[in-house]
């Protein structure tokens, strides 16, 4: 920790603050308390990141954009739930399975959007089979039916929105028929499926990861968002419930101290130029309403708003443009294989002068680093969550036995650091506990009585708190047509940006994930009794294209982009559309050979060597990549073990 700190000091002395950089990921949300953001604000650093830009935290900030906060479903009283692609299973986000199935048992319609006949689509009152990256064009399809029929709450929309007829003209650019062309989805079944989510009473549309890895993501969340409100969904009994914060506990985005980063090192944050949705530059204008309605000018949802972005931040650690970063912690962050281009993440990694990972095993990422910090695992520490910052619903989860070793988490290191480089007063508490035990005081008790006391902990839900207050957006309304995003440049109102021109060398299409039961992630691989169970990546693959290419069930090939290719094995699925193959997220063989050139099987099987992060792959707003629906080939490979 000495030598990090000198390490550290010494690069911020050559370079300025803003040469570290930080990427952790969803360990951090139930871990470090903001302390990292908090860290690197006071040190003055805008440029962390994390692998949850692709994953719900990115729609937190497009969600605020649209009506200030984001909003979860109320499944015990829902009539209608709306799942594109995202596929709670038993084993993979089992809490929203469960209420799903609960909400089904009393009645509630099931609407699944999937290119895949997947697990909840089998279960569905309807199953619209659309074409991978299609879903902003299939909302569009939606909102047509819904407007044409009047099907919305006028009585809302009316008093509560702007922009209504903006919308109502962009949206009459989607007759189904054109929408049916997009989607590859029937015209009929489209009305039927936008009829039943507006009239079935209040319905929800949960959060999906589809469409935070989409190069329509943007505006495929705001039509989501969209849909909500004019359906009068949105903070009501039975719809999405924009919770805000819990008033008497003390939350991360307080402690992470945004406002002490100044404005001349907020500029400086990598990517606002190009891609400024979720950095500081884009989120500005939601200051001063954030502060009018939830009382706290910088909420961070789920981690996700006022971050860099990711591909820029590889690029100046790799090039030293527009200005050099030199050392980059990661934490909890298998970083070279959660996002894209991995060749340029490698080549990132390999020009810092200081990279330190704080790690339990030794991932690909750890292999590239300087100094490997033992991290202590979740059993291990205690821990205080709030959903990510997405609810106002606390709870603890209790340490049951010691860190081995010399096994530290996040607040040992992020106290440790700030302590070294002469921060003791900006970090005066003796132990996390001690951290905890202030972050509770308002309820008048420390952690171990909360914990004693609360499995969770919230404040009876209010509905329809905008009558109140107005939304946490600069108008005060549900923002159809935004002047945040005329004012960055974009176009104010959602819109369709046209397929990328078939390629005739890479006739097939692939989407990355369908999550494994076995694992999470890119973690796991090196549990033998896991792995027994799934021992190679799979690529699943339809009857018909498996027999056109003339693949048996088994034979080993590879999948090819303009970007690079993995060798994964033969799966034929019946549930699988023809054209389009799955290509699943983040293998790497811990039993192989270590260090650069072959990081242990990451480069025969890694996701993110696959995918590109031009300018056609990347989202325009958010600048994050496009995992749904890349053009690809397959080929068998002769001889391989
Ligand atoms: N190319 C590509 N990129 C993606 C995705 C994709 O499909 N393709 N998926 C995206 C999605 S949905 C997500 S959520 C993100 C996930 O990104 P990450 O959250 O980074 O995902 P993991 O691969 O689980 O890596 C977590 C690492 O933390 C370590 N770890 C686990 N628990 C602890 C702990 O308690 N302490 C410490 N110190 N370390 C711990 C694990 O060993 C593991 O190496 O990636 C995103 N990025
Ligand atoms: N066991 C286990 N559980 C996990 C995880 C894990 O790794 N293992 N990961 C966790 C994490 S971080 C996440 S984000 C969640 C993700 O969990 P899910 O949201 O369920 O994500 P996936 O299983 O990747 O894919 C869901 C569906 O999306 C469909 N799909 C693919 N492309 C498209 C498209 O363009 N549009 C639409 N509408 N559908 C499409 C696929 O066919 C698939 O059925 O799971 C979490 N739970
Ligand atoms: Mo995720």
């Amino acid at each position: 920790m000495d030598d990090i700190a000198q390490r550290l000091s010494d690069i911020v002395a050559r370079h300025g603050p803003e040469a570290l950089a930080v990427s952790t990921s969803q360990w951090n949300t139930q871990s470090d308390n903001g302390l990292g953001r908090r860290f690197m604000n006071l040190l003055g650093s805008p440029n962390w990141i994390s692998g949850v830009a692709m994953c719900a935290d990115n729609t937190a900030a497009i969600n605020r954009m649209v009506y200030g906060w984001f909003p979860y479903p109320d499944y015990p009283n829902t009539k209608c739930i709306v799942l594109f692609g995202h596929n709670p299973k038993r084993h993979s986000w089992t809490p929203v399975y469960n209420a799903i199935r609960r909400a089904q048992e009393s009645g509630a319609k099931l609407i699944v959007l999937d290119p895949r006949r997947s697990e909840n689509a089998e279960m569905a009152d309807l199953w619209l089979p659309l074409k991978p990256g299609s879903d902003a064009a299939m909302c569009f399809g939606w909102l047509k039916v819904i407007i044409e029929e009047k099907l919305y709450d006028r009585e809302f929309v009316a008093n509560w929105t702007t922009g209504f007829e903006a919308l109502r003209a962009r949206v009459s650019e989607f007759p189904l028929e054109r929408v049916e062309q997009l989607t590859g989805v029937q015209a009929e079944q489209i009305a039927a499926a936008a009829r039943l989510y507006a009239t079935s009473g209040p319905a929800v549309i949960p959060w999906t990861p589809v469409t935070d890895q989409q190069r329509n993501s943007t505006s495929a969340i705001r039509l989501m968002c969209m849909l909500r409100a004019i359906c009068g969904n949105v903070d009501v009994p039975g719809g999405e419930v924009l919770h805000g914060f819990h008033p008497d506990v003390v939350h991360e985005s307080e402690l992470e101290l945004h406002g002490a980063l100044t404005e001349v090192q907020r500029a400086k944050q990598l990517g606002s130029d190009t891609h400024p949705a979720f950095t500081y530059r884009g989120m500005a204008a939601l200051r001063e309403p954030s502060q009018r309605v939830w009382g706290h000018e910088w909420p961070n949802l789920i981690n996700g708003c006022y971050m860099a972005n990711p591909s820029a931040v590889f690029r100046a650690m790799a090039d030293g443009a527009p200005y050099p970063v030199k050392a980059f912690f990661t934490l909890g962050n298998n970083t070279l294989m959660s996002f894209a281009n991995m060749q340029l993440i490698e080549r990132a990694l390999l020009n810092q002068d200081l990279v330190v990972a704080l790690e339990h095993f030794r991932t690909p990422t750890a292999q590239l680093a300087d100094y490997i910090l033992p991290g202590d695992a979740w059993l291990e520490r205690n821990c205080l969550s709030d959903g990510f910052g997405w609810t106002a619903i606390y709870r603890p989860s209790q340490k049951v036995v010691e860190p081995p070793g010399s096994c530290r988490g996040a607040f040992d290191f992020w106290s440790g650091l700030a302590q070294r480089m002469g921060m003791v007063e900006q970090f005066p508490w003796e132990t996390h506990e001690s951290l905890l035990d202030e972050r509770l005081a308002g309820l008048g008790m420390s952690f171990e009585e909360f914990a004693a006391k609360h499995a969770y902990h919230m404040r009876g839900l209010e509905y329809r708190k905008y009558e109140r207050t107005g939304f946490a957006t600069p108008s005060g309304k549900v923002e159809l047509h935004s002047d945040l995003l005329d004012g960055l440049g974009f176009d104010p109102l959602p819109y369709w940006r046209d397929d990328l021109p078939f390629d005739t060398e890479f006739p097939l299409t692939l989407f990355m994930g369908v999550r494994e039961d076995e694992y999470f992630q890119t973690g796991h691989r090196h549990i033998s009794a896991l792995r027994a169970r799934n021992p190679e990546p799979l690529m699943h693959i339809s009857p018909a294209d498996a027999g056109t290419l003339g693949l048996p069930e088994g034979r080993w090939v590879d999948v090819e982009t303009r970007q690079g290719k993995v060798r994964l094995k033969t799966a034929i699925r019946l549930e699988m559309p023809a054209g389009v193959v799955r290509v699943p997220h983040g293998w790497w063989l811990p039993e192989r050979a270590e260090g650069d050139g072959t990081l242990s099987g990451a480069w025969i099987h890694a996701d993110a060597q696959i995918c590109p992060d031009d300018a056609d792959h990347l989202d325009r707003e958010q600048g994050i990549p496009h995992l749904k629906g890349i053009a690809c080939r397959v080929s068998a490979v002769a001889e391989w073990e």
